[in-house]
């Protein structure tokens, strides 16, 4: 077992102290390329492992169900106060426990149940919670689904359809329109979604689950004022707690808490909204300003080198934090699927994802989504990126030959070894 906090603090269960260690320790020396992850500071690791994991507070600050929630309060408070400076937003919700409790949220405070919600399909970009047959979203109101225009020679395809929306919008004449994605590696405008609303008379939310984080950083146009409901995830790019968020303008406040709790959930986790207004703080910082730029350098730079190695990057490329990778042109046997567990066995993770118009299942797939949040966090640059590239190439050319495999594990972990996110952290501080 590695030296760090889980020993002690966990000294009464080497069980799971010794599982802790073991994920420590992965995440220290193989490389992360999941999109949707990043690595949080130790403060906001400490908050998530805080007393107030013990508290039940049903309710809002000042309006709570249970006593003693004095401190609760205190910090809830807090972290709506953070949130709105930092995206300049009249109100918002730090409760949801994830991205998906969010969306369900501003549905249930928007759209009655068999109301028509217009957004983006699954295979095509979208999330599960923007109405795939699947999700719970799906069997509540009626979705109508746009995608991204055709691939094209020259990479300009495959951008959402806007015309497709507004044909969709006039036709349909949803309750809702929906922005945002989970596997789309370009710039979303909000302003044209919001023309197409009030072309029609339907309400605008955008999901920035994604790119909040870059959003929060100035590296991407922000849909607060502009989208009536923006929900966010704080665990991406923003680099916080695993949780959601909903901001929101004044007058939507009580139909958005309304709907949260106790529409939605009953007791929040104060211990992760503790975490969420210290990730909320350190996203105001200049050094975060700094770090949305470098994440997306970083996934530019990762894609050339892809692209170098023969990969056709859906697209034509990437504006944020990640890249979608159809395998086809590189190896047309190549699945998703088995690119992603010979990749997990030479220390490169990252997810399998269906690209546009995809011909194989999404449990198989053509394609890989890699992010740079987290490797960016870890101070990987340009430089790293276009090491990383090559490295996975070389292994999906040689995943036949396992010597390949195992060379290209120790390079990832050489490599981890001077980027470690967690170095100083892991030697001397317990988590607890
Ligand atoms: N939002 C998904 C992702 O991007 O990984 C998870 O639901």
């Amino acid at each position: 077992m590695t030296t760090n906090g889980y020993d002690r603090a966990l000294a009464g269960d080497p069980e799971v102290a010794a599982i802790l260690a073991a994920e420590l320790e992965r995440q220290r020396t193989t490389v992360q390329l999941i999109a949707s992850e990043n690595f949080t500071s130790p403060a906001v690791l400490a908050a998530t492992a805080s007393v107030l994991t013990n508290k039940y507070s049903e309710g809002y600050p000042g309006r709570r169900y249970y006593g003693g929630n004095v401190h609760a309060d205190e910090v809830e408070s807090l972290a709506c106060e953070r949130a709105t400076t930092l995206f300049g937003a009249e109100h918002a919700n730090v409760q949801p426990h994830s991205g998906a409790s969010a969306n369900l949220a501003a549905y249930l405070a928007l759209v009655e149940p068999g109301e028509t919600i217009l957004a983006m399909r699954l295979d095509q970009g979208g999330h599960l919670t923007h109405g795939s047959p699947v999700s719970i979203t799906g069997k509540t109101y009626r979705f109508v689904s746009y995608g991204v225009t055709p691939a094209a020679d020259d990479g300009s395809g495959e951008r959402i359809d806007l015309d497709l929306v507004r044909d969709l919008a006039h036709r349909e004449r949803p309750r809702l329109v929906v922005a945002g994605t989970t596997a789309y590696s370009r710039v979303i405008d909000p302003r044209p979604f919001r023309e197409i609303a009030d072309e029609v008379g339907a309400l605008f939310m955008f999901d920035a689950a994604h790119p909040a984080g870059l959003i929060a950083g100035g590296a991407h146009p922000s849909p607060v004022g502009i989208a009536d409901v923006v929900t966010l995830t704080t665990h991406k790019t923003l680099r916080g707690p695993r949780g959601g968020a909903i901001l929101c303008s004044g007058d939507r406040a009580r139909a958005i808490d309304g709907a949260v709790f106790p529409g939605l959930q009953g007791g929040p986790l104060e211990h992760v909204v503790a975490a969420k207004a210290v990730a909320f703080s350190e996203a105001a910082r200049p050094e975060f300003k700094q770090y949305a730029g470098q994440v997306v350098r970083n996934a530019a730079a990762l894609a050339a080198a892809l692209a170098a190695e023969g990969f056709r990057l859906v697209a034509g490329g990437t504006e944020n934090h990640q890249v979608l990778v159809d395998l086809r042109t590189f190896d047309p046997e190549l699945t998703g699927k088995a690119a992603q567990e010979v990749l997990d066995r030479a220390g490169i993770t990252c997810n399998r994802n269906q690209i546009p118009d995809d011909p194989r299942s999404p449990f198989v797939t053509s394609g890989l989504r890699l992010g740079t949040p987290a490797e960016t966090t870890a101070g990987m640059g340009e430089q790293e990126m276009a090491v990383v590239g090559s490295l996975l190439a070389r292994v999906l050319r040689g995943r036949d030959d396992p010597t390949v495999v195992e060379d290209v594990r120790e390079e990832v972990r050489d490599l981890c070894g001077a980027f470690d996110p967690y170095g100083a952290w892991s030697r001397s501080e317990s988590p607890a």
